[in-house]
């Protein structure tokens, strides 16, 4: 008996712990994947926020310069005055011959916008960065249904199995071995199951009840997104109406903050063909509503993906959908992007498989494709653009502040994710942690621009290639769209990819 009920325990908890499931800033893809400077010390560095609410967030750095002795943690909310007192650090921990590879782990304590701090100590000076990490408690998803018949069927067992147990007792436990039990034994032993099955069942009740109510209050804190109500109004223009469902108290509608350039940056995407992609910069008109002068756009069913950064540096994507008729809008202008790409055929097979992508002006944009990609893994997406004779481009201008901008977005919509050259941190809370860490030591600013956009600002033209630090957050298809500009001109190159469960960790 006691087995049965260790092996009960053991499955509920093992239900507990897949029951959570990510999502938050970008959609479905909570891990951050970030490379910026501490000091003369380049680092490549991995969050992995916990999943619940108080909870262990998961860190990996690798150091691509040598000669850093000692890298202390600390977790510090991005914002407010909790901001100016960080708490004691923890050391990361080398855990292989790897001189240049660190791990480590924090707790989260409170949902909202954070920032972990990474002060390094090294042969070369002292250096420090902070990655911001929006911590959020995670949906829960329904049990599984194997799992729940399992469980009805173990719980049917033992209940009828105690109603037996106690019938059997009173009406047994008495008699020499071998005895028939008499009538009023027999009597005794229907009350007492009687009895039992009531008590029983106002327990099964009573603890649904418990349940339930206790799932409601966590439920409360679970992170909900924004929601984003999109249609069509007359003239071309597409209104955005934002609302809260609900969630924490401190978020707002009316606290948006400019995130490269824009307070808002929405992609498009015709669904679920792919084949036709927008981004586009919404304009504010009141609290929680945008409107946009579309532009010319192919009728179809359009995926809205929005993203927005709050005050706090907490970053949110909406999402939304809408089915427009073919518009005859406005020509694109200024930031305005527009890419047109083969679908991808039903059952998610991918049609953008090459290393490289012919532009319609000539030039080509190349991804040096890793051989195999694996989910959870940190790579840097390494894309070139080449003129029509296939050299670098020479042309080059930055789009927004930096040479690249990447939306990597699964093919069954479950994972959009807007990457820059310093990673999927929003560039609005990267800017906040690093002033803070610049005012830290003296207010003189430590960063070279690197930080900010993955790039030297001052050298000059900007580079033919730019790289992407990301990881995909689960197996299955992806297309990844990558946009450059050279001259006037806008690139948006498409990549699909077909990404690998990681192999099964050793026990
Ligand atoms: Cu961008």
């Amino acid at each position: 008996m006691t087995r049965r009920i260790r092996f009960l325990i053991l499955v509920l908890l093992a239900a507990v712990a897949f029951a959570t499931q990510p999502a938050r800033a970008h959609v479905g893809s909570p891990d951050v994947y970030v490379e910026g400077n501490a000091g003369p010390y380049k680092l490549s560095v991995v969050v992995r926020p916990p999943l619940v609410i108080p909870g262990v967030a998961q860190i990996e750095l690798r150091s691509q310069t040598p000669g850093i002795d000692r890298i202390e943690i600390t977790p510090i909310p991005l914002t407010g005055e909790a901001s100016k007192h960080p708490p004691v650090p923890d050391a990361m921990q080398r855990p292989s011959a790897d001189a240049q590879y660190f791990t480590g782990h924090l707790w989260i304590m409170a949902t909202g916008s954070w920032q972990i701090r990474f002060s390094v100590s090294g042969s070369q000076g002292p250096g420090v960065f902070s990655v911001p990490v929006p911590a959020t408690a995670m949906g829960t998803r329904k049990m599984e249904r194997g799992l729940g018949i399992i469980l009805v069927v173990l719980g049917i067992v033992l209940f009828v199995g105690l109603v037996g147990i106690v019938g059997a007792a009173a009406r047994e436990s008495q008699l020499p071995p071998g005895a028939e039990a008499p009538p009023v034994s027999r009597r005794r032993a229907y009350v007492a199951m009687a009895v039992t099955f009531s008590l029983l069942l106002v327990l099964v009740i009573f603890g649904n009840k418990w349940w339930g109510a206790e799932a409601a209050e966590y439920s409360k804190y679970i992170y909900k997104p924004l929601e984003m109500h999109a249609q069509l109004q007359p003239g071309n223009v597409l209104d955005l109406k934002l609302s809260d469902p609900g969630w924490i108290k401190q978020r707002k509608l009316d606290d948006f903050i400019p995130d490269h350039d824009h307070l808002m940056h929405l992609y498009m995407v015709r669904w679920p063909a792919m084949d036709v992609v927008f981004h586009l910069h919404p304009e504010a008109t009141g609290t929680g509503e945008f409107k946009l002068g579309l532009p010319s756009v192919p009728a179809g069913d359009y995926r809205l993906y929005a993203d927005v950064v709050h005050a706090t540096g907490f970053p949110e994507t909406l999402v939304s959908s809408i089915t427009l008729p073919y518009i005859s809008g406005r020509p694109l202008v200024g930031d305005d992007a527009e890419g047109t790409t083969i679908a991808i055929k039903p059952g998610d097979t991918p049609t953008q498989t090459s290393a490289a992508y012919k532009l319609p002006d000539g030039y080509t944009m190349s991804w040096k494709r890793p051989n195999i990609l694996i989910a959870k893994a940190p790579y840097d997406f390494t894309f070139e653009l080449l003129d029509p004779n296939g050299q670098p481009a020479s042309d080059m201008a930055l789009y927004m502040g930096m040479p690249g901008h990447a939306a990597f977005v699964k093919t069954d919509g479950s994972v959009f994710a807007h990457i820059h050259p310093s990673g999927s941190a929003s560039m609005a809370a990267l800017m906040i942690a690093q002033s803070q860490n610049d005012q830290a030591q003296g207010g003189q600013p430590s960063s070279d621009g690197k930080n900010m956009s993955g790039m030297d600002m001052n050298r000059g033209a900007p580079p033919s290639t730019v790289s992407f630090p990301y990881g995909f957050p689960s197996a299955g298809t992806y297309r990844i769209f990558v946009q450059m500009k050279h001259g006037n001109m806008i690139e948006t190159g498409t990549f699909d990819a077909v990404v690998e469960a990681p192999p099964e960790k050793q026990q």
